[in-house]
Formats: structure tokens, C-alpha cells, sequence
């Protein structure tokens, strides 16, 4: 029987998938195939879980989920299985679907597989589908052969291996999990304060697990027991299952499976733990390195004096935190600290943002008082890459809001500027002039608005494919109608570095090109991104006065933040986006900004921290 565990995304995109797949297979009604894949990639991109959806009863809004889907689904929730999907999914052996997971293998070729090797086990499919392609058994099936036996081979392997690096979860999904945890928390009377810990705090592209740390008001306690918090937490509505429940500390599981690791502590300590706990790692090694040489050491506790530091003496005396007398699990004294600031400064170190506590070289440079400001949400003006609603025929899918709808949204974000960037008209179909004409017509339509809106200012952008020969989707009239393009690869993602960067290269030539689109192409946890010669790139890019973008969309976040500080030596400038294709993804500009903080980005890397009028200048000005 067809397997279900959590009700996530990701498991409920499968199995709409399989159904999609036993239409497709059994051949007996092509809409029936296009309308679950529909419903499928709608569930796949939800920038929330459908379960959740479902809960608050707005199923029907998700776009592709109609009557029978979404009564199946409803059925699915309730019940725990659905009769109807249940049906469809019996046609077909079990382990076709598990097949299916390898992203090369399809349906047809998994059904037969599956059948013509007698694979019953879907628990052992790949360890079994593996051993009979060392065996040459796939070779002989009709239509296979040596040479996609080998390919099977390897495509398990790396489903293999992608599943053995587990499911990270892109930041944005894991926080807003962490979010609902952080709020009920904050309701218990005992609470005073919660943290994210770990990558969480760091603002890392894929989070393992969920920490977070409890201040608790010591007032409010009897004697020293934290158990009153313990209780409430594993007691959450949705968790899955209790890890562990010890007296200071608990792990459980949360829908739709991720894990939450909570610490407790008091004021007096709350510091230390913060650090200590927020990691990662590699800076607390280089962190207890340097706080060994000035003459303590370190731990989740505080700081305790080992002996007078051996060659940086200090110059001037520090006021040291509030001491208290022993520590009860330690006799010798440690000083603990309530505050992260005063942690970094007594080690004689300029505080460290979190983004940045990934054990380069920060420690040195805050010896040094050489850690940049980074750049903040507040100091971004304008998003450059959102898609309208505005129908120019795309060539791939259009938003959700209006241009004036999007505009108000961009008000209340506090932009000067908004840039609408639909994707180009598409090419099949539609003639140049044809497209030339849409393009036009599309201009004049925020040219009315574009003077009535007084508030927030808005560009005429476009987001323009580019060809696997690096030509652009678009005819060179139709440039004409737009003040700036992002252009950006959304297809042929397997081509080589040399070909895959004259290709670039050669679109950023055209005219009115001012940003390269989700750089690498990376979908997170899906795809890995493309290579380019980033040398060649950036050089290109801060001659030629581009932006490389900094893309917020939750599975993108691309450029990758080590990416993005590489490119700083070479003085390139960064465009942080949204992609939003709805207005409420207008709010996920916090994600890029991440990005580029834990690029070291400061203010003056991102372009569209300039006001209007400069920002206005520098798309003009392309050389
Ligand atoms: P993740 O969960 O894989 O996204 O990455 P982190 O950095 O959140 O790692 P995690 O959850 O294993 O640990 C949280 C932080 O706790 C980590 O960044 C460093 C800190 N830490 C300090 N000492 C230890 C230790 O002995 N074990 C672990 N696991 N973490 C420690
Ligand atoms: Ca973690
Ligand atoms: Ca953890
Ligand atoms: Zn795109």
C-alpha cells in the first residue's frame, strides 16, 4: 500500500504525481494526467504547507486544486487516507511510485522496470533495482540497453546520496515553522524572551533542525525547575513525536517533520548560551582558540580564568560582567554573561553578527575592528524582479497581482521604486511583431500608471530568457519598450562551464541588460547550480556596470552567500530581489538580505540601497 507519514509538501507533490502517473500509464484520459500534475507543481511551489492550507479552509484557492482533488484531499486530512486516491493508486505496483522519486526515471520506464523484473518490494527497490543492473538484467529489457543501465545505476546512486545529505530545509520554510514554536512559547507565563539558535540565528540557506533558546523569569519560578516549560513545549499542537525531555533541554519533532531542539536558561547565563549555541561550530573552535590565548576558556556557561594571557596584555581594564560565586556545576568561578555583546568585547573582540560566524576569517578581523557593517532590510529602496498579473503572453508563469496592487504593496514596504519584471512573451506562438506589439502596448499601460502613482516610483523591467546559444528571448525592437532587463537561464542547465559562460557573457551584451537573474540556477535541495567561470563573470559584470542578483525566492536564494562575498574582492554590485509573483512574496526580501549578509555585503555592495534618483542614474548610465 502507498506509504504516507507526514502530510507534507513534498510527500502530498508525490502523490498527486503518482496518481498523475497511473492516469498516464493506464492511458485512459490525458486530462485527467495534466490536471494532478498541475495540482502537483501547485503543491510543490506553495510557499506554505498545504496541510495548513487546508486547516484554515482555503484549499480551493490553491490554483490547480479543483473539485475532486480537493475533496480527495480533504478525505486524505480527516481520515488519513482517501478512498479515491486509494483506488486510482491500487492499479498500479507500490514500488513504480518509489521509482519515480529518482528524478530520470518516468513512469513508463518505472512500470516496466518494476513489472518485467518482478521488483515487489518497495522497501528494497533500489538496493534491488541496483542489483539487477550490476547483473546486466536492465540491459536486456527491450528498449534499454547497456547504456542506460549504466545510467540507472548512477542515477540511484545519487538519489541516494541527496537523500543521505537529508532534508535540509530552505530558511524560509524552516522559519516560519520555527515562528509558530517562537509564539506559543512566548505565550507561557514563565517566558521571557525567545531566540533562534544554531543556522536559524545564522540566517543559513538550509537549516538541518530548529535550536532555540528560552530566557525564563526567574521570579515566576518554583525553586529551580524548568519543568513547567518542558511540559508546555512537548505538549505543542503539532508536534509528531517527543525526541527527548530532559530538565534544562527537549527535542521533538514538529509537522510536517523537522526537529526543534529547545534550551532554558536564566538572564544571568543568557548570553554565554546564546553564543555558545549559536555556533557554528567552526567559530567557536576559532572562538575558544582566541579566547584560550587571552587566558580563559570557553563554554556554554561563560568565561573562566585559566591564567594571565600570555602575550596580548590588555591595555586598558575591562569592568568584568557581574560575577557570581561558583558556578553549581563547576567549582572553580565562571563568569557568565547575560549579554553576546559583552561576551565578544571581554575576549577583546568587535562583535560578530551571527550571519558571519562561520569560521573564515571573522575572528581575526574583529581583532582588528575590521568587521563591515553589514547591509539591513531597512536600507533596501526598491525590488526590481516582481511578476504582475499584466497577461504579455509569457513564456513561462505570470503573478497573481496587479501592477497598482503591487505597487501599494511596495508602499507599505516603504520602497521609493518598484520594477515589474513578467517574464518575456513567449517565442512559440507569436511573431516578432506580434511580440514587439505586446511589449509596446504593455509599456503605455504603466506609463498611465507610472504618472499617476506619486509615491513609488516604478521601472518598466522584463525577465528574459536566455537561450541556450546565449541570444535572448526577445526581439531587439521589443528592447525598446523597456528600461531595463534581468535576464536569466531557465533552461539547457547542463551544459559545460566554457559553454555556459560565453553564453551568459554573450547575453549580458545587449542592450539595457542590468542584472543576471538567480545567477546559478540553484534550486535548493533540487538542483545544483550551474558552474560558471565566476572570474570571467564578475570581472565582466563590474566593468560593464551589472548587477548580479541576489534572488529571495525561498528555493533559490542565489547567489549563494559564498558566491556573493567572492565577488566583492572583484567590485561587483549586488540587486537583491524578490521574484514575487504575489504580493505577499513581496515580503520575503529579508531572505536575500541574509544572503548578502552572510556575503559580508555591506550598504553601499547593493545597488538597490540607492535612492530614486541615484538609482534611477545608474540604470542609464550602462557603458
Ligand atoms: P544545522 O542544524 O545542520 O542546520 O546546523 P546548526 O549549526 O544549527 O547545528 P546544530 O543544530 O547541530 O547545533 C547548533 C549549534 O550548537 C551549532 O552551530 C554549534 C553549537 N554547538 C556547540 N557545541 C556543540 C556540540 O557539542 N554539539 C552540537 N551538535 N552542537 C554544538
Ligand atoms: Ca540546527
Ligand atoms: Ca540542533
Ligand atoms: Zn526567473
Amino acid at each position: 500500500m502507498y506509504k504516507l507519514e507526514n502530510y507534507s509538501n513534498k510527500e502530498i507533490t508525490h502523490l498527486l504525481r503518482s496518481i498523475a502517473a497511473v492516469h498516464q500509464l493506464k492511458g485512459k484520459n490525458r486530462f485527467r494526467t495534466i490536471a494532478y500534475e498541475n495540482a502537483a507543481d501547485a503543491v510543490e511551489h506553495l510557499s506554505r504547507e498545504i496541510k495548513d492550507v487546508w486547516e484554515e479552509g482555503k484549499i480551493y484557492q490553491v490554483p490547480g486544486i479543483g473539485e475532486i482533488i480537493g475533496s480527495s484531499l480533504n478525505e486524505l486530512f480527516k481520515q488519513g487516507r482517501s478512498k479515491h486516491f486509494d483506488s486510482i493508486l491500487a492499479q498500479v505496483p507500490t514500488p513504480v511510485f518509489e521509482l519515480m522519486k529518482v528524478r530520470s526515471i518516468g513512469p513508463k520506464r518505472a512500470y516496466k522496470l518494476v513489472t518485467i523484473l518482478g521488483l515487489d518490494h518497495s522497501d528494497n527497490i533500489f538496493t534491488d533495482l541496483k542489483k539487477a543492473g550490476e547483473e546486466g538484467k536492465i540491459a536486456e529489457i527491450e528498449n534499454f540497453g547497456k547504456k542506460s543501465e549504466q545510467e540507472i545505476i548512477a542515477a540511484i546512486n545519487l538519489y541516494r546520496q541527496r537523500s543521505a545529505k537529508a532534508d535540509r530545509m530552505p530558511i524560509p520554510y524552516a522559519k516560519r515553522i520555527a515562528d509558530e514554536v517562537i509564539n506559543y512559547l512566548k505565550n507561557h507565563p514563565q517566558v521571557m524572551r525567545v531566540d533562534a539558535l544554531g543556522s536559524l540565528r545564522r540566517w543559513e540557506a538550509t537549516i538541518g533542525d530548529v535550536d532555540l533558546a528560552v530566557q525564563v523569569k526567574r521570579e515566576k519560578l518554583n525553586g529551580k525547575s524548568y519543568k513547567n516549560i518542558i511540559d508546555y513545549f512537548i505538549k505543542y499542537p503539532k508536534k509528531i513525536k517527543v525526541e527527548n525531555a530532559g530538565e534544562n533541554k527537549a527535542s521533538i519533532i514538529v509537522s510536517p517533520n523537522i526537529r526543534i531542539d529547545l534550551r532554558i536558561q536564566e538572564e544571568a547565563g543568557y548570553g554565554s548560551m546564546l553564543q555558545y549555541f549559536t555556533g557554528s561550530k567552526a567559530h567557536n573552535i576559532k572562538l575558544r582558540e582566541h579566547a584560550l590565548a587571552e587566558g580563559f576558556s570557553l563554554n556554554e556557561y561563560g568565561l573562566k580564568k585559566i591564567r594571565s594571557p600570555s602575550t596580548s596584555l590588555r591595555t586598558s581594564p575591562k569592568s568584568p560582567p557581574q560575577r557570581k560565586g561558583g558556578d553549581p556545576r563547576n567549582n572553580s568561578q565562571i563568569m557568565e554573561f547575560s549579554n553576546e555583546h559583552r561576551l565578544y568585547e571581554f575576549v577583546d573582540l568587535q562583535y560578530i553578527p551571527p550571519e558571519i560566524r562561520e569560521g573564515t576569517n571573522e575572528i581575526e578581523l574583529a581583532q582588528k575592528n575590521q568587521i563591515p557593517k553589514l547591509v539591513e532590510v531597512a536600507d533596501i529602496k526598491g525590488d526590481l524582479h516582481v511578476h504582475s498579473s499584466y497577461n504579455l503572453q509569457p513564456s513561462h508563469d505570470l503573478g497573481e497581482n496587479t501592477y497598482e496592487e503591487m505597487l501599494k504593496k511596495a508602499k507599505e514596504l516603504k520602497y521609493q521604486y518598484l520594477g515589474f519584471a513578467e517574464h518575456n512573451p513567449k517565442t512559440s506562438g507569436l511573431n516578432e511583431k506580434e511580440i514587439i506589439e505586446i511589449m509596446k502596448k504593455r509599456y503605455l499601460e504603466i506609463e498611465k500608471i507610472r504618472d499617476a502613482e506619486i509615491k513609488v516610483k516604478c521601472f518598466i523591467g522584463l525577465e528574459a530568457d536566455i537561450l541556450p546559444d546565449g541570444s535572448l528571448a526577445l526581439p531587439e525592437k521589443a528592447i525598446d519598450y523597456v528600461d531595463y532587463l534581468v535576464v536569466s537561464v531557465h533552461s539547457a542547465f547542463n551544459l559545460n562551464v566554457k559553454a555556459m559562460t560565453e553564453r551568459v557573457l554573450k547575453a549580458l551584451e545587449y542592450p539595457k541588460v542590468k542584472a543576471l537573474g538567480h545567477p546559478t540556477g540553484r534550486l535548493l535541495g533540487k538542483r545544483e547550480g550551474f558552474e560558471l567561470d565566476w572570474e570571467r563573470i564578475f570581472n565582466f559584470c563590474a566593468r560593464k556596470n551589472i548587477a548580479l542578483e541576489i534572488n529571495s525566492w525561498p528555493q533559490r536564494l542565489d547567489l549563494p552567500d559564498t558566491l556573493a562575498r567572492e565577488g566583492l574582492r572583484h567590485e561587483v554590485k549586488y540587486i537583491i530581489n524578490t521574484d514575487a509573483h504575489a504580493t505577499q512574496e513581496m515580503e520575503g526580501m529579508r531572505y536575500g538580505v541574509s544572503v548578502a549578509r552572510r556575503g559580508w555585503c555591506g550598504r553601499s555592495d547593493i545597488i538597490n540601497t540607492l535612492n530614486y534618483s541615484a538609482f534611477k542614474k545608474w540604470l542609464n548610465n550602462k557603458s
